[in-house]
């Protein structure tokens, strides 16, 4: 059981307890260019902010503080010392545009903005009553740079927050509607790392972390900053890091964890020659569905064998995965140590193993919306529903079927998308698929495949019935796709996430 004392800060716990524990010049981010900042840096960059914070900009304990920019050394002092300051961190994506950064600040009752100069102008233009933005990597004099360079030099003293108070709100938009804002707490920040990293991934101090998604979605927020810091890792932050930069970063930094979607994987996989990747220890995979076909290549490639996982935002981080014996592909894994996950039916009570329902999950992480009804869905008895359909297997393994309100009905037959999905990505001119169910007279719905294909293969006709024959040869028919398009790309949200919701709107 994880045991947290009353009064903790996390970013104390991280940083200031891990400098003392492991030597203030263990190297903590490094950056693509080449720049490394040790424990003690990264401690003094920190601690510099936070006296800006409190001191110049008035900033109190429970302000919400919006932190934008590429994913830089810059912006994770920003993040430490928001917290550190005792106020609350949200931070959002670097792709979003004014009028969602709006929604956000209003949602959150923000009134305080670090922001990379580079991403500014979005959220200038949002044009948020009362909000103070101070630039971060520009020129001028109140440059919150320049402004921390001419701040104490003593150690801050982090405000004595108590282990359940705020520390960031994390916003998820899923894929369609109103954002929804999910509080997490200073205990929740350690619990992440003390129950997945600690138990599931086992970094090492010497391990050095990478990675594609950004400090606004949890999942990058945990693998570049949670998870090493709190073993006493260093983090290698990339401004670029989708599939073509990481993996010469990968050789050239001799990265040894590696955190990325599925799709990253695929297109990996693609360009694999002439990498060495032999530095690499541990690979994860989450966001999305992890499909046996991508496990199994990747091992073959690679030699490594991802962890999966299933993550929300809502409970901050990965609460089903598994790591080497325990892995079989083709499911998500094992509740990490400290959480409860099981499969229930519409009436909130356990389905027998081998059947499909929707996923529930405690642990010592929970979903606290700020502020929205929709709470009570997500909350039912104390179990937190994602809003997946999952199998327990009779081994106790946790098998994904499909987003709960993505299932096809089909002519009277449920059919996940992904399953057929992983069936088309066994063909080897199959990059990317993503399956829906399209509005049938007949059928109520028929299976509609959209599909990327490899650089050289051709689509048409002889291509779809290629498919089509190979879905049959793995799958029930009825589930083998009526239509098969050929895209350039799949519809994804910021954080990678597919939009399904696009997809069925193409009929
Ligand atoms: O949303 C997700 O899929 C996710 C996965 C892993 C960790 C965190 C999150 C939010």
């Amino acid at each position: 059981e994880l045991r947290y004392p009353e009064r903790l800060n996390c970013a104390a716990e991280l940083l200031d307890a891990t400098a003392a524990r492991l030597g203030p010049d263990r190297p903590a981010l490094r950056t693509g260019g080449g720049a490394c900042w040790s424990y003690g840096e990264l401690r003094e960059r920190a601690d510099r902010i936070a006296h800006v914070l409190t001191d110049g900009l008035g900033v109190v304990p429970g302000n919400r503080v919006l932190l934008r920019g590429p994913t830089t050394p810059h912006l994770v002092a920003c993040w430490l010392a928001v917290l550190k300051a005792g106020a609350v961190a949200v931070t959002v994506l670097a792709q979003q545009r004014a009028a969602e950064l709006a929604t956000i600040c209003a949602i959150a009752e923000v009134r305080h903005a670090l922001c990379d100069v580079r991403s500014v102008d979005e959220l200038v233009k949002a044009g948020v009553p009362g909000l103070r933005i101070t630039e971060f990597g520009g020129p001028g004099p109140d440059d919150l740079l320049a402004l921390a360079a001419g701040a104490s030099a003593e150690p801050y003293e982090a405000v004595a927050t108590a282990a359940d108070d705020v520390a960031l709100i994390a916003f998820t938009s899923g894929t369609t509607g109103r954002p929804k804002g999910c509080m997490h707490f200073h205990r929740d920040v350690l619990a992440v790392a003390d129950t997945f990293s600690a138990q599931v991934l086992r970094p090492r101090p010497d391990d050095l972390f990478a990675g594609s998604p950004p400090l606004g979605f949890t999942f990058g927020l945990g693998g570049l900053v949670l998870f090493p810091l709190r073993a006493g890792a260093a983090a290698l932050l990339l401004e670029q890091a989708g599939p073509h930069q990481l993996l010469p970063a990968v050789a050239e930094h001799r990265v040894s964890v590696l955190f990325t979607a599925p799709t990253a994987y695929r297109v990996m996989l693609d360009h694999l020659d002439g990498h060495d990747l032999g530095s690499l220890r541990r690979c994860v995979s989450a966001g999305e569905n992890l499909p046996a076909a991508t496990w199994r290549q990747w091992h073959e490639r690679t030699g490594q064998r991802i962890i999966n996982g299933i993550g929300a935002t809502e409970l901050l981080h990965i609460f089903i995965s598994a790591a080497d014996e325990e892995i079989r592909p083709g499911t998500t894994g094992l509740p990490v140590p400290g959480w409860q996950a099981r499969v229930v039916g519409p009436d909130g009570l356990p389905v027998p193993d081998g059947e499909p329902g929707l996923l529930a999950v405690r642990g010592p992480v929970g979903c606290r919306y700020l502020a929205d009804p929709r709470q009570r869905e997500y909350v039912r008895g104390g179990w937190n529903l994602t809003g997946d359909t999952y199998v327990r297997e009779p081994d106790g393994r946790f098998r994904y079927v499909a987003r709960a309100d993505d299932m096809i009905i089909s002519a009277g037959y449920n059919i996940a998308g992904p399953e057929v999905e992983d069936a088309l990505l066994q063909h080897p001119d199959v990059a990317e698929a993503a399956v829906v169910g399209h509005d049938d007279a007949l059928r109520g719905q028929i299976v509609a495949a959209y599909v990327v294909l490899r650089d050289g293969a051709a689509g048409g006709e002889e291509t779809a019935d290629a498919l089509t024959e190979a879905v049959r040869e793995r799958l029930a028919p009825y589930k083998c796709p009526r239509r098969i398009v050929f895209l350039d790309a799949l519809p994804r949200t910021p954080t990678g996430k597919l939009q399904r919701f696009r997809l069925r709107a193409l009929e």
